[in-house]
C-alpha cells in the first residue's frame, strides 16, 4: 500500500530543494529552467511526537516511524499539455500519485529569473492548474466517445454517465478544477476511473524568502485571497533555511536553529504532517521492548486489515486484537493500569481501528 505523494509547480520554485528536506533520497536542485528531466521518487518519515511520549512509558530498543512515498516531479511551463519544456510525460507522473503538494515560489531573487518574467504565485498556480485542466478535459472526452457508442447500442447507464461527465466538461472546460465540482458520491463512478489530475486532493506550499518564514509575505497573501473560500490547505515554508536545518546532524543543532529563525518546528514537518491527513491517513502503535512503531492505514480500515499491514500472516490468521486507546496508556502508564481500569479492549474482526490505538494482534498461521 505504497501512497504516493506528488510534488508539482512551475520549473524552479524549489520543489527538489523541499524534496530533498524530507527525502531519503537526494535529488539535484540547479538554478537552470527544466534541468530536472526525471522524477525523484523517495521515502519520507511521519513525524509523529506520540512515539517519544509512548517510549516514556515503555523501554523499547528502537523508535520506527510510519512512511509515505512522495514523488518530486519536473517542473511544469505554459504549455506542457502540447510537450513545452519537459513536457507531457511528467503529466504521467502525476497520474500515479495520491495527493499532490503544489508548489508556489514566493520568494524574490534576482539572480534566479523567472521564466514567466516575474514572481506572480497566483498566475504560476493558474498555468499549472491550466495545464492539468488540458489533460482531463482529453480524458472526459475520450470516455465521452466511448460512452456514446454504448449509448447507440441501447446503454441507459451510459446515457447517465454522459450527463455527468458533460457536467465535468462544462466545469473544467472553464477553468475550473474537478475536484470543485458538486456532484453526488454514487455519480462520481463515471469519472473515478479516468483518475483525473485536477481531481486529486492538493496542497498548496508557499515557498518565501527567509525573512518572511515566520509571518508570510504580500505573495502569501495574494494566494490566500485567490484560494479563499475554497478550504485549501496552504503552508509558508522557507525552502532555504529548511534545506539547511535538514542538513544538520544534531538535533539539538536543528532546535537552536529552529529557534533563530522563529519556528516551533521544521516547515516541511507541517507539510508532511498534512500531507498525510490529505491522503486520509490514519496511524496505530505497536509498543514493546523490541521496537516501538506507527504504522499507516486508511481511515476505516478493520482490525485484520490492519494487521495485514503489518504482515499478512496475521490478517489471514487474525483471533483478536487488544486494543488500548493513545491517552489512556499515556495517562494511566502502562498495559497493566490500563487492564486495571477497565481500559483494555479485546476486540473482533469487525472492529474499526481508531488513529493512535495501541494493538496486539492474536493470531494463529
Ligand atoms: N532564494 C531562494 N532560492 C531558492 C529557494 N528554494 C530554491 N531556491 C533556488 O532555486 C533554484 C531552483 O530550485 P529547485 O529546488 O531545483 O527547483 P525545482 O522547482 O525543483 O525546479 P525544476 O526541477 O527545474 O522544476 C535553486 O538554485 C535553489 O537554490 C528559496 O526558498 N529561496
Ligand atoms: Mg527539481
Amino acid at each position: 500500500m505504497a501512497l504516493q505523494c506528488g510534488i508539482i509547480g512551475i520549473t524552479n520554485v524549489g520543489k527538489t530543494t523541499i524534496f530533498n528536506c524530507i527525502s531519503n533520497t537526494k535529488g539535484e536542485t540547479n538554478a537552470f529552467a527544466f534541468s530536472a528531466t526525471k522524477s525523484n521518487i523517495g521515502v519520507i518519515q511521519v513525524p509523529d511526537s506520540r512515539l517519544y511520549e509512548l517510549e516514556k512509558h515503555q523501554v523499547t530498543e528502537k523508535i520506527v516511524h510510519t512512511t509515505v512515498e512522495i514523488v518530486d516531479i519536473p517542473g511544469l511551463a505554459r504549455g506542457s499539455n502540447k510537450g513545452e519544456g519537459v513536457g507531457n510525460k511528467f503529466l504521467g507522473d502525476i497520474r500515479n500519485t495520491d495527493a499532490l503538494i503544489h508548489v508556489l515560489r514566493c520568494f524574490d531573487n534576482d539572480a534566479l529569473p523567472h521564466i514567466d518574467g516575474s514572481v506572480d504565485p497566483v498566475r504560476d498556480m493558474e498555468t499549472v492548474d491550466f495545464e492539468l485542466q488540458v489533460k482531463d478535459l482529453e480524458s472526459v472526452g475520450k470516455k465521452l466517445q466511448r460512452l456514446e457508442k454504448l449509448v447507440k447500442a441501447g446503454d441507459k447507464d451510459a446515457r447517465h454517465g454522459i450527463d455527468v461527465l458533460n457536467r465535468y466538461s462544462d466545469h473544467i472546460g472553464n477553468f475550473n478544477n474537478a475536484r470543485t465540482l458538486e456532484v453526488k458520491e454514487e455519480d462520481k463512478r463515471h469519472v473515478n476511473d479516468l483518475f483525473l489530475l485536477t481531481m486529486k486532493p492538493v496542497m498548496y506550499v508557499c515557498n518565501v524568502d527567509e525573512k518572511s518564514a515566520v509571518t508570510g509575505n504580500k505573495y502569501v497573501e495574494r494566494v490566500k485571497e485567490a484560494l479563499g473560500g475554497k478550504d485549501a490547505e496552504i503552508i509558508v515554508i522557507a525552502g532555504a533555511i529548511e534545506a539547511e536545518i535538514a542538513e544538520l546532524e544534531s538535533s539539538d543543532d536543528r532546535m537552536a536553529f529552529l529557534k533563530d529563525a522563529g519556528l516551533a518546528e521544521p516547515g516541511v514537518d507541517k507539510m508532511v504532517k498534512a500531507a498525510y491527513k490529505m491522503l486520509n491517513l490514519q496511524t496505530f502503535f505497536t509498543v514493546g521492548p523490541k521496537e516501538i512503531r506507527a504504522w499507516t492505514i486508511k481511515k476505516g480500515m478493520t482490525a485484520p486489515q490492519a494487521a495485514g499491514v503489518i504482515h499478512s500472516d496475521l490478517e489471514r490468521g487474525f483471533i483478536r486484537a487488544e486494543v488500548m486507546r493513545y491517552h489512556d496508556f499515556i495517562t494511566l502508564g502502562s498495559e497493566h493500569a490500563c487492564k486495571e481500569a477497565g481500559k483494555f479492549f479485546i476486540e473482533g474482526k469487525t472492529y474499526v481501528v481508531d488513529d493512535g490505538d495501541i494493538l496486539h494482534i492474536r493470531f494463529n498461521v
